[in-house]
Parts: structure tokens; C-alpha cells; sequence
């Protein structure tokens, strides 16, 4: 399968500067720093900003300054390629199109009063007010004309808070009674512990441009987290690109509308904004939209942000900027045009700064004229945009068309007032039919192991190579190994199981998509997904040659971020749901990082949104002597997270289990998030490696026996590399009266499994529980209260760490004493 390229840069090499005439020069210094004298704020408090460069006077300077200084202020010299500044210079330069005002009012009328109604009707409720930013409401439908003329048939839309009813109605062209049911009592009972607030929920809608042609909207659900919807609005738009056999990223159109102290302050912004490009996450480019109110909440920029415009983020790429003031709506809608058009010429991101005010404080509950007064003082004189903009067209008879909305909206509100049913505003599309989310049930069971004729087969393409490719040595010998392993002459580790599992997958038509850093080659070295040729760095996949008609597989090096790229795989597995998708933590401790994605989305997005999600987080974990930093992929907040089987957590202690694992996320049509704590010195350790037979068992085990021991007298249970040190220490021991039993799955809590394991050792007094990590953190708090309701009359008793603030020791050594106390202690302990 074809890693799809990098999306070529401008072509053209025309050189853009004729001869230095007078012209140039002047016309020049407007391009450059023309945005900082332009008229950009309605209310006039960001005043223009003189440079001295256009201190000049002369023949060029009234028509440059008339261009680059009016209501339009547009960064664009920092672009390297010239065909791409020339492309936007000639655009601003040329002839300006005509404006359907008549239909920009209309829009204008609707977006305000359709707050006005909400603001009588619903007193006190808060709202989020698009009031002082309407033109977004013209804005956003230009750029959905401009896209359905080029081909677009979805747009993918991520927002936060501010206006989105009004998107919701005039955009997604949601009936208005259905965004006011949202502000009706319904019956509490029916989202008892679950749902979320109005102005969170997805939507889908109809958007019919002006030649007929339908665009399909999708507004993206949205957590409180201010930006944390942009990587997965990023992600899902991949998602249906790829889904949908690469269009070349023409039909799927992604579009976020930021906040202007949230697109300065987040760094989730940045870091969605630095895969722009890249091959594994480029989406043919983004329409970012700031709906820049010159505030957050009571906070005003210069509190906000240290460039003069929070846009300015973006200026470290090749990425226009185009300063608009919000209140010439004619402007702001030739610039849409402007920005969707570049987005389709060039494929890569644009942004567009709509610049206005905000009508009301912060929510309508809240009281603006405490904090900022004199700014309140002239927003309460200041008239709404479309009485500012009919008198500006010279429309007489506004009055009317103003009745007669009020009028609409006031009928939907009647309407929505006697709903007895909240209607559901979006449509779920029709590839998650097949697939489940809400309890776990038995029947979602299949098998997931494979004959070993099947394993050979897979074996063969997965450790070969073209016959000119000149391989590293090392690489050699590694496939030669992993080629043993597949025949059944030596253990499998977990690399090779790995690549079977993903082998066999791509093979049954499943596509694979992995990535995180450094996951191509793996943070172990023990992946080697993409084979390198050592004279000319040609690459080669094995996993793309499985067969003739396999899925895709992608596995890529990630950008050095786990917010921005967990949230893209997040996305792209709500639009993908028949593809294993994979995130991979460098180690464990990272997805802290990436806290808001989690806790957000992964976590709870079927409780609040019904949406269902079947990615896998690969975590390695474990205590290696390595310092407080690389040992613990914190265990304990997934398990505290974890309710109402929202998503799996699980630790594989060896190869197999890791194959079957992987194995039955895919084939299982239950769609959960699965959290993996993954090995590290485990990865090629012997004890963790396994017969090739264990590949043929059908399933997974939840719980991992132990059928050595007979007539056991102490049983120990566990997860992970612990397991294997119990082992070890039991046999240096000479003792064949413990038992050492894994928790392979801790979440959901396989009760039955463990339940057939403590009866196999009837005999057994002591339960202990034994893990590596200190007492406040791993699975200890969630796994003593469910053993010791199963375990009867027996005392279950348990064995750790001390509680720490840290994780773990900084010495290498001092981890080894603990360690070998946690061992004796284990086969020790009465409790006492
Ligand atoms: C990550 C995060 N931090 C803080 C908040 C609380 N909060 C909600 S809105 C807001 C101000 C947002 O300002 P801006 O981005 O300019 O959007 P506006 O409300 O002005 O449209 C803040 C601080 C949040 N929702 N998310
Ligand atoms: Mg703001």
C-alpha cells in the first residue's frame, strides 16, 4: 500500500518581482507589513500600528495603502514559496467580486435574532452569544459555496462554545425548533449520569449551496477543553478521506473555528497545526477560522498573547493569515472565497481572522461592565451588524424582513415548547451499523487464534525482501530469527507477534494504522516495520506485501507530541471503525501529556455522546530501575476512569496474549477503547516469549493460570513483568506450593475467570496480591476490594511498594533491593 506523498509544494519557479521599479518597492512594503496599519477592529481599541517602512509618500502609496490597510490586513511574505504569494497577491491586487448582499443580510438578521429569541425566551440560560461576530454566519457559508464548487461533498467542522447554536441552525441548517427543544425541560431521568450540555453535542446537517449542490456537515462533539476538538476534527476528516480510497483530500473539507485567547494560550493548537504537512496526518490543508472577540472571558489580549495577533502562531509555516474586519461583510466574504480557494490550490492550511466584539460578558449570566467598562460603554451603543450593513447596501424596507424572521423564529420556539421528545440532531453514519458499544457481552466472543499453516503463510512475506535490496546486517539476522519463530523453531517474541497479529489483519481485508513516536523502527528497536535499504534508504514494508488484495497497513513516526496525535487517532478511529487503529506512547508516563484526550474523549465520549471508539493505546510500562520517569504508565488513573465498560484495560504478560489481544480488538465488533500496558526488557526476554502453538489457542486469556502447581498453598496474583520475577524467584526457591496466576485483562474485571482460577487452587490459605508499583498507585485499590469480595473466607493480602510521590527510585540499585524484597515479600508476607 502506497504511503500517500507530501503534497507538492508550489511548482512554479516564476521569478514574482519584476524589475525594482518604484511600484514594486512601495506595493512591496504594503505586502509586508500592510496588516499592521489596517482598520481591523470594529470598535476602533486595537488601534492601527504605523511601520516605518510605510512612512512613504508617493505616486503608489494611496492605491497600496487603499489595498493592504483597508479592512483587510493579510500576512503573507513569511510564505517561502513565490508562486503562493503571488497567488494571494494577485487575488487581493485584481478585480473583487461581487457580493449577493441581499442574501449576506438575511444571514446577518437571522444569526441575531435567532440569539435575541433564545435570550427572551430562555432568560438566564447561558447560550454562548455569537452577537458582534455574525459575519461568521456569512463567512462560513461563502467558504461552503466555494467548497461545493470544488468538489467538496462533507465539511468537517470542529468549534468550541461560542456561536455554535447559531452554526447549528444557519449552517448546519438544523430547524430552529430543534436547537430550542435543547433549552426545554425534558425528563431528568432519561440521561440520569450521562449526556452533556447543549452546546457540546455533534451535529450533522444539510448545506445546500447556491447552484444546488449539497454538502454534508458535520460538527464534530466538543468537550469544555478549549482546542482539544482539533486534533480529532483533524483525524476523523483523515479518517473519511482514506475510508472514502484518497480523493487527494477534495471532497473532505476540515474547518475549526477558534477562540482568539484559546488559539493563542493552547498547545494543542500548535501541535495540530505542525502535522499540517506531513504525510501520515496531512488532511490537503485546514480552514482555521479565529472568531476573535478581542477577549476571553475577562481577559483581554494583551493578557493573552505576546504577538499583536493571537493568529500569529501560525507564522512559523507557510500558512496565510487574513485579518479581516468583522463588520465590512462584504470584505469578510471575499476573503472566505480567498482562503477556501487557497486551501484548494496549494493543500495546506489557511487562517482567517474575523475580527469583532462580544455583545454580551463572557456567557449571558455573567457581567461584563466590572471588568472591562469603558469597552461594555461602547458595546451597548454600538448597533447590531445588520442594521449597520442594510443602511451600508441602502436596503430601505429592513424592518420587514426583520418582522418576518422574528416571526419564524418565534413559531419554532412555540413549536420546540411542546415537544415532548428532544430531537436527536445528528445522524450517525452507516458504517458503525455493524458495530457495538454499551455492556460487554459473551456473544461479541470470536476466535482469534490461527493454524499453523496460516502462521507459516504469513510468516513468509513478513521476512523476505526484494532480492536487490541490501539489508542491515543486523535487520538480517533479526528476520531470519523472527522467520525461525513463525516456523515454530524458536519462542515468538513480542515483535513477531506483533507483526503476525497486524500480518493476519491486513490479510483479512482489516486495515492497520499505528503510530507515536518513533514506532516505525519502535523506542525498543523492536519493531522494524519498515525495512531501510542501507545504500539508497529505499524502504520497504513487509506488511504492505502480505497479499495481492490486503488492507492497508501505516505505520508511522510521529510528531513529538501525545495531545495532538492521540486526538488525531481518536478521530480517525470514530471514522474508521473497521481499521485497528493504534497510538503508541514513547514510554508509558508520556500520555500524561495527552491527560484532556483521555478524560475527554477516550473515556467518557459513549457516555456523553453516544460515540463509539475501538482504539488502542500502547503504553510500555514497568519497573526496570530506570528513574521516577520510565517506569509507570500510571495504571491507576485508568482504572479509576473506568465504569459502565466504557474501555478495556489490560497488560499481556506474553507474546501470545499480546497477538490474541490485538487480534480480538479487530475481529470483535464490540467497539471499545483498549488501554495496553506493553512490556519493555520483557520484549525479548525468553519468559515472555512464546511457543508457537499458544498462536493457535483461540482466544485471549482474561486470566492467565497456573496448571503447574497442584495443591497450592499460597496463591499469588499479578500483571506483567512481575509475574515472570515471581516465577523465577519460585524456581530458584524450589517451591512447588505457590501459585502465580496474571491478570491479563484487569477492565472489564473478568470476575468468572479469576473466580475458576482461585477454585482451581481450593487449597490455597493466603490470596496475595503482588505489583511492582507503590502502594498509592497501580492496580492495587481497585483490585483488593473485587478479590476479596470473591475470595470467601480466605485472607487476601497484599504486596508493593511503599506509597510515593514519585513513581520510583532514581537508583538503579536501590530499585534492585526493592525489588527482591517485593519477591521475598511475596512468598512470605502472612500479613502481619
Ligand atoms: C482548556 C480550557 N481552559 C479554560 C477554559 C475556561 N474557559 C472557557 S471559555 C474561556 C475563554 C475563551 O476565550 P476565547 O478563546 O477568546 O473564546 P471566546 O469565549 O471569546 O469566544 C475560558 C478561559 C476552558 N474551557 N478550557
Ligand atoms: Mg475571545
Amino acid at each position: 500500500m502506497a504511503i500517500r506523498s507530501k503534497i507538492a509544494p508550489g511548482t512554479s519557479t516564476a521569478v514574482m518581482d519584476p524589475p525594482n521599479g518604484e511600484r514594486e518597492r512601495v506595493f512591496d512594503a504594503f505586502r509586508r507589513w500592510g496588516y499592521l496599519e489596517a482598520d481591523l477592529d470594529p470598535l476602533g481599541f486595537l488601534r492601527p500600528l504605523p511601520h516605518p517602512d510605510l512612512q512613504i509618500d508617493g505616486e503608489f502609496t494611496q492605491e497600496a495603502r487603499r489595498i493592504y490597510c483597508g479592512t483587510v490586513g493579510v500576512e503573507f511574505m513569511h510564505i517561502t514559496d513565490p508562486a503562493r504569494r503571488r497567488w494571494i497577491q494577485e487575488r487581493l491586487e485584481g478585480p473583487q467580486a461581487t457580493i449577493d448582499q441581499q442574501r449576506a443580510l438575511d444571514l446577518l438578521i437571522r444569526a441575531d435574532l435567532f440569539e435575541q429569541v433564545l435570550q427572551q425566551r430562555y432568560l438566564g440560560n447561558k447560550r454562548f452569544s455569537l452577537e458582534g461576530v455574525t459575519a461568521l454566519i456569512p463567512l462560513l457559508d461563502e467558504i461552503l459555496d466555494a467548497a461545493g464548487q470544488q468538489g467538496a461533498v462533507e465539511l468537517v467542522m470542529g468549534m468550541s462554545h461560542r456561536g455554535r447554536l447559531n452554526v447549528l441552525v444557519q449552517v448546519a441548517r438544523r430547524a430552529p425548533e430543534e436547537v430550542f427543544a435543547g433549552f426545554e425541560d425534558v425528563d431528568p431521568r432519561s440521561v440520569l449520569g450521562s449526556g452533556d450540555v447543549k452546546y457540546h453535542m455533534g451535529a450533522t446537517g444539510e448545506y445546500l449551496t447556491r447552484s444546488g449542490a449539497k454538502v454534508h456537515i458535520h460538527l464534530v462533539s466538543n468537550p469544555s477543553h478549549l482546542e482539544a476538538v482539533d486534533p480529532v476534527t483533524i483525524g476523523r476528516t483523515r479518517a473519511k478521506d482514506d475510508r472514502a480510497g484518497n480523493t487527494g483530500s477534495k471532497k473532505y473539507l476540515p474547518l475549526l473555528v477558534h477562540g482568539d485567547a484559546a488559539f493563542a494560550g493552547q498547545g494543542i493548537v500548535a501541535e495540530t497545526l505542525n502535522y499540517a504537512d506531513l504525510p501520515g496526518y496531512t488532511v490537503g490543508g485546514t480552514v482555521h477560522i479565529i472568531a476573535n472577540n478581542l477577549i476571553g472571558f475577562t481577559t483581554v489580549p494583551r493578557e493573552s498573547h505576546s504577538s499583536r495577533f493571537s493568529a500569529q502562531l501560525v507564522r512559523r509555516q507557510s500558512v496565510p493569515i487574513f485579518h479581516v474586519n468583522g463588520e465590512d461583510v462584504d470584505a469578510v466574504i471575499r476573503v472566505g472565497r480567498i482562503a477556501l480557494d487557497y486551501r484548494y490550490t496549494f493543500g495546506t492550511d489557511v487562517v482567517v481572522d474575523l475580527i469583532g466584539y462580544r455583545r454580551h460578558g463572557h456567557s449571558e449570566v455573567d457581567d461584563p461592565t466590572i471588568t472591562q467598562p469603558l469597552l461594555y460603554k461602547a458595546i451597548k451603543e454600538h448597533p447590531p451588524l445588520w442594521e449597520i450593513y442594510s443602511e451600508d447596501i441602502g436596503v430601505e424596507d429592513v424592518k420587514t424582513q426583520v418582522q418576518t424572521i422574528r416571526a419564524e423564529l418565534e413559531d419554532a420556539q412555540k413549536i420546540a415548547s411542546s415537544m415532548t421528545k428532544k430531537p436527536t440532531l445528528r445522524d450517525l453514519p452507516a458504517y458503525w451499523n455493524d458495530y457495538k458499544g454499551g455492556r460487554y457481552k459473551p456473544e461479541y466472543e470470536v476466535e482469534t487464534g490461527l493454524s499453523a499453516e496460516q502462521l507459516r503463510e504469513i510468516t513468509e512475506p513478513l521476512t523476505t525482501y526484494p532480492q536487490d535490496f541490501h539489508i542491515h546486517p543486523k535487520v538480517k539476522k533479526l528476520l531470519e530469527q523472527r522467520a525461525e519463530m513463525g516456523n515454530g523453531k524458536r519462542p515468538v517474541d513480542y515483535g513477531m507477534a506483533e507483526a503476525l497479529a497486524f500480518g493476519s489483519l491486513v490479510k483479512a481485508g482489516v486495515p492497520v494504522r499505528l503510530s507515536g513516536q518513533d514506532s516505525r523502527r519502535g523506542t525498543f528497536n523492536q519493531r522494524h516495520s519498515v525495512l531501510l535499504d542501507i545504500e539508497n534508504e529505499q524502504e520497504y514494508v513487509p506488511l504492505q506485501h502480505v497479499s495481492a488484495e490486503q488492507a492497508r497497513c501505516e505505520i508511522y513516526n510521529s510528531t513529538l507530541s501525545e495531545a495532538g496525535v492521540l486526538g488525531f487517532e481518536y478521530g480517525y478511529s470514530r471514522d474508521y471503525p473497521e481499521a485497528l487503529v493504534l497510538w503508541e506512547a514513547q514510554f508509558g508516563d508520556f500520555v500524561n501529556v495527552a491527560q484532556a484526550v483521555i478524560d475527554q474523549f477516550i473515556s467518557a465520549g459513549e457516555d456523553k455522546w453516544n460515540l463509539l471508539s475501538g482504539l488502542v493505546l500502547l503504553l510500555p510500562h514497568g519497573y526496570e530501575g530506570q528513574g521516577p520517569e520510565h517506569s509507570s504508565a500510571r495504571i491507576e488513573r485508568f482504572l479509576q476512569l473506568a465504569a459502565r465498560d466504557n474501555f478495556q484495560i489490560c497488560q499481556p504478560s506474553n507474546a501470545a496474549q499480546y497477538f490474541h489481544l490485538l487480534r480480538r480488538q479487530a475481529l470483535r465488533h464490540w467497539r471499545k477503547p483498549l488501554i495496553v500496558f506493553t512490556p519493555k526488557s520483557m520484549l525479548r526476554h525468553p519468559d515472555a516469549a512464546s511457543p508457537i502453538e499458544a498462536f493457535t489457542h483461540p482466544h485471549f486469556l482474561n486470566v492467565l493460570p497456573d496448571t503447574e502447581i497442584t495443591n497450592a498453598r499460597r496463591i499469588l496474583l499479578c500483571t506483567g513483568k512481575i509475574g515472570h520475577e515471581l516465577r523465577d524467584e519460585r524456581k530458584k526457591r524450589k517451591d512447588n506450593s505457590t501459585a502465580i496466576a496474571f491478570l491479563e485483562q484487569m477492565y472489564p474485571f473478568p470476575e468468572a475467570e479469576l473466580v475458576k482460577e482461585l477454585e482451581r487452587h481450593s487449597t490455597a490459605r493466603d490470596i496475595v496480591w503482588v505489583q511492582e508499583e507503590p502502594a498509592n498507585m497501580g492496580a492495587m485499590f481497585y483490585v483488593l476490594p473485587r478479590l476479596r469480595h470473591i475470595a470467601g473466607e480466605r485472607p487476601v493480602l497484599s504486596v508493593k511498594r511503599s506509597a510515593s510521590a514519585s513513581p520510583s527510585t532514581g537508583s538503579a540499585k536501590a530499585h534492585e533491593m526493592e525489588q527482591n524484597t517485593l519477591l521475598s515479600l511475596a512468598f512470605s508476607t502472612n500479613g502481619k
